[in-house]
């Protein structure tokens, strides 16, 4: 069975791209494949963080993974500071990490450009994230499109450890959704919807009440020719919202341009609506009482101590081929 690793950082309300793009691959995966969600805090502290929010933040994504159908039974969900194998390894990724490797990353640059208090840990992020993937000798690593350079830089360092070392890590893959890999805003849909848009008429959160969702979508930036047809660069508007009807209702393109032929973009918006809510109102419905149950705490420790037993193994391993530490006599 091929081993997964991925996670998603506590730094905010996850949005229906995140759901499409990130949280329904994996709980497909998980019945195939044996697999580590993981709530990565240590990344998110890469950028300052409100510690109250953050705590609270931790809990609701441990909760959103769960109510999206995350089985306890069949995938390890922890959180990473639970596991201090993470930034262990993490040290020893920054050991053969290069500066100028690390100084082309966007990402980086993205998050630090015109700020003047960038944190050390941003720039070396990704040393963090090659450790998250490789202490389970992951094959596969499902994320979004953005997090490519990253996987690549993951890839090259695991190369270089066993190059330089011992042979001890896999050399995972990296693995981009086919349908809903970039779900774009609503506002300015030629851009990607994001948990960190300022304008929150942009994004639908997965705990969006459904009368937001409706006033969101109704709302939503279209154009005026008033023919629902799939054409990404003429009409970017009306294409994203039948991505999320076809994402949400299991309808293709094809399907749904026939359903809308001759009709409005009010009945058409009436139907994302209806699509996007009839999924998400029973996941939040399982979330909230997630939340309130002892059960999270319990599946929470649980899944650190799998976690553990596994990524402490490996960095025996990492240990021992760099010559830490020491050999009994
Ligand atoms: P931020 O806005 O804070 O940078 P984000 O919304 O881009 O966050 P991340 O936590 O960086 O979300 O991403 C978690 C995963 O969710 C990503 O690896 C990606 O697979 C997926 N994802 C994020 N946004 C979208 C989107 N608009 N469409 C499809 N997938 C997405
Ligand atoms: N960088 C990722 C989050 C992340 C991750 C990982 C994803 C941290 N460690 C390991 C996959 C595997 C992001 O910002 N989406």
């Amino acid at each position: 069975m091929k081993t997964i690793f991925s996670g998603i950082q506590p730094s905010g309300s996850l949005t229906i791209g995140n759901y499409v793009g990130a949280i329904r691959q994996f709980v497909e995966l998980q019945e195939t494949h044996n697999c580590y969600f993981c709530i990565v805090d240590e990344h998110a502290i890469t950028v300052p963080q409100d510690r109250l929010k953050l705590r609270q933040n931790i809990r609701s994504l441990a909760a959103i993974y769960l109510a999206s159908g995350i089985d306890p039974k069949k995938a390890t969900l922890f959180i990473q500071s639970e596991v201090p194998a993470h930034t262990q390894l993490g040290w020893m990724m920054q050991s053969i990490n290069y500066m100028g490797e690390l100084e082309r990353m966007t990402q980086f640059k993205d998050k630090s450009e015109g700020k003047d208090a960038v944190s050390a840990a941003l720039f070396t992020y990704p040393s963090l994230m090659a450790a998250d993937i490789l202490l389970y000798n992951a094959d596969l690593v499902p994320v979004g499109d953005d997090q490519k350079q990253h996987l690549e830089l993951t890839r090259d360092l695991a190369q270089r450890f066993n190059n330089r070392f011992l042979e001890v890590f896999n050399i995972p893959e990296i693995s981009i959704p086919k349908v809903g890999a970039r779900i774009m805003s609503l506002q300015e849909p030629t851009k990607k919807m994001s948990k960190s848009d300022e304008n929150l008429k942009a994004s639908i959160f997965m705990l969006d009440e459904p009368k937001q969702i409706e006033k969101k979508i109704k709302s939503s930036v279209t154009d005026s020719e008033g023919v629902v047809k799939y054409d990404k660069e003429n009409k970017p508007g009306v294409s994203n919202l039948l991505d999320i009807h076809s994402a949400f209702s299991g309808e293709t393109i094809a399907e749904l341009e026939a359903k809308y032929a001759g009709k409005g973009y009010g009945d058409f918006k009436q139907g994302v609506v209806d699509a996007v809510i009839s999924v998400l109102e029973p996941i939040q419905k399982r979330y909230y009482e997630i939340l309130e149950s002892d059960l999270l705490d319990d599946i929470l420790d649980q899944g650190a101590e799998k976690a553990s037993l596994v990524a402490n193994k490996t960095i025996q391993k990492a240990k021992k081929a760099m010559g830490l530490g020491r050999v009994r006599k």
